[in-house]
């Protein structure tokens, strides 16, 4: 992976990072790996979480990742990442406003974006309302990381 890194910058990124390089790459270049263009599936050519999965791994906020950031990102990503793992990052990536909680709005983004804008507005809203009606635990009337978790635990083919 420190490879991998390096080969996106080389005039960037030092061999050598026993000093701890403060080194930072840009969105930009993270974003352009094949690895998060297919990320949800082979039939779907763009990701379209690309740049909030990144935004969630960097430091930053912004996507610029050092290379703990970028090593952070692939180990949760791979296949061998346990299952709580995967569904808190899941949760950060779906949680737009960073609030800690996945409200209606953040539902309706994650669901346009899976769908590429093919749903009409009724349709969305109308599956925001039903997710929310069946995972909300709580009834606060909107999902927390547990309510999250409850869910993918019924829900086994999430994740993937
Ligand atoms: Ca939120
Ligand atoms: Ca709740």
């Amino acid at each position: 992976m420190f490879d991998r890194y390096r080969d996106l910058a080389p005039q960037l990124v030092p061999l050598d990072y026993t000093c701890q390089p403060d080194v930072k790459l840009p969105y930009e270049l993270i974003g352009s790996m094949p690895e998060l263009k297919v990320l949800v599936s082979p039939s779907v050519q763009d990701n379209p979480f690309r740049q909030r999965i990144a935004e969630v791994f960097s430091d930053d906020g912004e996507g610029n990742m050092t290379l703990e950031d970028f090593l952070d990102m692939f180990s949760v990503l791979s296949e061998m990442a346990p299952r709580d793992l995967k569904a808190y990052y899941a949760f950060k990536i779906y949680d737009f406003n960073n609030d800690d909680f996945l409200c209606k709005s953040d539902l309706e983004k994650t669901l346009n974006k899976l769908t590429r804008n093919e749903l009409t507005e009724d349709e969305v809203r109308m599956v925001c309302e039903k997710v929310i009606d069946e995972a909300d635990l709580d009834n606060d009337g909107r999902l927390s990381l547990e309510d999250f978790q409850t869910m993918i635990v019924r829900a086994p083919d999430f994740l993937r």
